[in-house]
């Protein structure tokens, strides 16, 4: 699709006036500058924050070997920079409002409050033996808790690794094992929407048979009875009561550890993408003051959840550390009805909506009354993240939720890029519906073609990479530097490669076109087709598995699966088989992952090499049949028809 400039939508004037960049020239002075003065620029940002020790180098790169350090020689603690500093100079300012499940409840915790049960917590985690360095595992629901423990380990220099809590127990195992956590925190269970996460269960299986986890602490989020294993099982209240809030902060190392966190590339194991304490929190601060334009009095709701990237930088870290008061929404966005959004903005008068095109896709489709029937004066921003935002869906969040007046930020970012890359800066950045337009400050985006040549120019497509370090990146793999390697930098040497494809029209303004890879954006969330199928082929009836993605109208892509089955189980029912093996991805990686379609078939679509033509298999799921490409190249080109008549969808 070709934007021309009269799509532009110019910058709201009445937000210009207040913002921290208030035009494209000034966007243009600071992005030189932070280019041609990286130390001057970040150093400069660097000083938002309280530093125990100030940095002595700003940046500090080994191309060889792949190793980033910023701000080295500094000295911080990010949970003092998130809480302390703030309980000091506005103690009665709301740090986090809990918009629980049921619509018009809420608890606020002021930043006073929040360094009383920080501290709490902490010293029950030091007292549960965890100690700087140590891994806590994190598996809860969206309970003021997760926030309390996140903080609780950034205090006292141990790393924390939130797990989602709609992962099955294989997949929270398979994390506490790579992580080598010792104490794993959840909840008797979490109610979400109309259902309830049965998370103590799960925890249970997870863990069962290792001794690595010394400690399982609970949080009493309901008055359900949970069974509760001696000297092990904890009641996190009981334990929190036993100590008290006060915990002294460790000095951390800017490259100390911060957080782990999963998420899935082209291979079935997740990765554990690590991030470090200083360039981390500098870069979340910064992205976050500038891209939401942060003012004193605003209140920032990200309805995504703390286990995801979102929310460790937009819920979390980028609002405390700014002394902003954040959401935290334990619901979801058609809990009870397609109203709830708004009818959080109006009754906590939100002037920041940031959510992914996924939730807006599906509350679109329920109409336009949900939306009208609330105020929303409030709002004054709204920020789109997560995958590629439709133009139409784009549109639609500017017309009729932010009528025209809240700039839209369409935030293009990663788990391993700790913070936005690519957005506009809302007083200064024309912005055209489906773009996210260009550039954060000291992001270096290139261009690059398949041979690995740097495409030069405007109007061009190609494999989306970053040619430079920026604060917020990921240092490592957990555990797996050689596979940090090869996965971001080893495609196109000395170039971060993303794992997306993008085009730079005519204006310079970045158009993400989705991923490249393996990796399919599941209503937001990244899920490895390899993944997928290993989870099928676990299932006793399975021999092959292919899995791809298709368009899907509400979850962006879908999740196809190909499956041939062994001997024995050729002849059972094809309605219970392509139901068992739902099931099956279900419970190995959560509900998330479920295949939308399974497609039981003869044979796969294989070279004589014996690769899978996953292309040919994208075509026919997506219904593309016309071009599917060398037929010839196939092994046994008689698997064609089968697949045609299966696999190519009927609607
Ligand atoms: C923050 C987050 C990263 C992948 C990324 C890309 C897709 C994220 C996007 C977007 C187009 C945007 N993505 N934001 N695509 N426009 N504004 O989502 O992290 O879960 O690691 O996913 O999501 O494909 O590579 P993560």
């Amino acid at each position: 699709m070709t934007q021309t400039k009269d799509t532009l939508i110019q910058p709201k004037e009445q937000f210009s006036l207040t913002a921290h960049v208030k035009n494209l020239e000034e966007y243009q002075r600071l992005y030189r500058k932070s280019l041609d003065q990286p130390e001057a620029f970040w150093g400069e940002m660097a000083q938002q924050l309280t530093w125990f020790h100030k940095p002595d180098t700003i940046l500090d790169v080994d191309a060889d070997q792949v190793d980033f350090s910023w701000f080295g020689g500094g000295k911080l603690n990010v949970a003092f920079n998130c809480v302390d500093r703030h309980a000091k100079t506005r103690p009665g300012k709301p740090a986090i409002i809990w918009a629980k499940n049921e619509p018009g409840e809420y608890q606020v915790i002021t930043y006073r409050d929040l360094q009383h049960h920080v501290g709490r917590v902490a010293n029950v985690l030091k007292a549960h033996g965890v100690r700087k360095g140590d891994r806590v595992c994190i598996y809860l629901p969206m309970v003021p808790e997760l926030a309390y423990t996140m903080l609780a380990c950034a205090r006292i220099g141990a790393v924390h690794s939130v797990v989602f809590a709609g992962f099955s127990s294989e997949a929270l195992r398979e994390r506490i094992l790579d992580s080598g956590a010792k104490v794993l925190v959840t909840a008797n269970e979490g109610p979400r929407g109309p259902k309830f996460v049965a998370t103590k269960a799960i925890a249970d299986e997870a863990v069962e048979g290792l001794t690595q986890v010394e400690s399982i602490l609970v949080v009493r989020r309901t008055s359900k009875e949970v069974p509760m294993r001696m000297d092990r099982d904890y009641w996190l209240d009981v334990e929190m009561s036993k100590h008290r809030g006060t915990c002294p902060a460790e000095w951390m190392d800017a490259e100390d550890p911060l957080f782990i966190l999963y998420t899935s590339g082209s291979t079935g194991k997740p990765k554990g993408v690590l991030h470090t304490t200083g360039g981390y929190l500098v870069y979340a601060a910064t992205t976050f003051r500038y891209i939401f334009d942060i003012q004193p009095d605003d209140v920032h709701f990200c309805a995504a959840d703390l286990g995801w990237v979102t929310g460790h930088s937009y819920i979390l870290y980028g609002p405390l550390a700014t002394g902003t008061t954040t959401v935290m929404f334990e619901s979801t966005p058609t809990y009870p009805d397609a109203g709830r959004l708004w009818q959080v903005v109006d009754d906590l008068k939100a002037t920041i909506l940031y959510t992914a095109p996924t939730a807006l896709r599906a509350l679109i489709k329920e109409g336009d009354g949900w939306v009208k029937k609330s105020s929303r004066k409030s709002l004054r921003l709204l920020g789109s993240v997560g995958e590629p935002i439709n133009p139409e869906v784009w549109r639609w969040y500017h017309d009729v939720p932010g009528e025209g007046r809240c700039p839209i930020v369409d935030t293009w970012w990663q788990t391993e890029t700790g913070g936005i890359l690519i957005a506009p800066l809302p007083g200064a950045t024309p912005t055209k519906p489906g773009s996210a337009t260009l550039p954060f400050f000291g992001v270096e985006p290139v261009l690059v073609d398949d041979e690995g040549r740097v495409i030069e120019g405007n109007g061009v497509t190609g494999n989306l990479c970053l040619a430079r370090s920026w604060p917020g990146q990921a240092r490592t793999l957990y555990g797996h530097h050689q596979r940090f390697v090869e996965t971001y930098y080893s495609r196109f040497p000395r170039l971060y490669f993303t794992g997306d494809g993008c085009r730079r029209d005519e204006d310079g303004y970045y158009w993400i076109t989705g991923r490249v890879d393996d990796v399919l954006n599941v209503s937001g969330h990244r899920l490895g087709t390899a993944e997928v199928e290993s989870a099928l082929v676990a299932h006793e009836s399975v021999a092959e598995a292919a899995v791809v993605g298709f368009p899907h109208d509400l979850k962006g892509t879908g999740v196809c699966a190909f499956v041939t089955m062994k001997p024995d189980y050729q002849d059972a029912s094809p309605e219970q088989m392509v139901g068992a093996l739902k099931e099956q991805v279900r419970h190995v990686i959560g509900p998330i992952a479920t295949p939308d379609r399974v497609v039981l078939v003869n044979g796969l679509p294989k070279t004589r090499s014996g690769k899978i033509l996953r292309r040919m298999l994208r075509k026919i799921a997506s219904g593309e049949t016309e071009n599917l490409g060398d037929a010839t190249t196939l092994a046994d080109p008689a698997v064609l028809d089968e697949l045609l008549a299966k696999g190519t969808p009927t609607q």
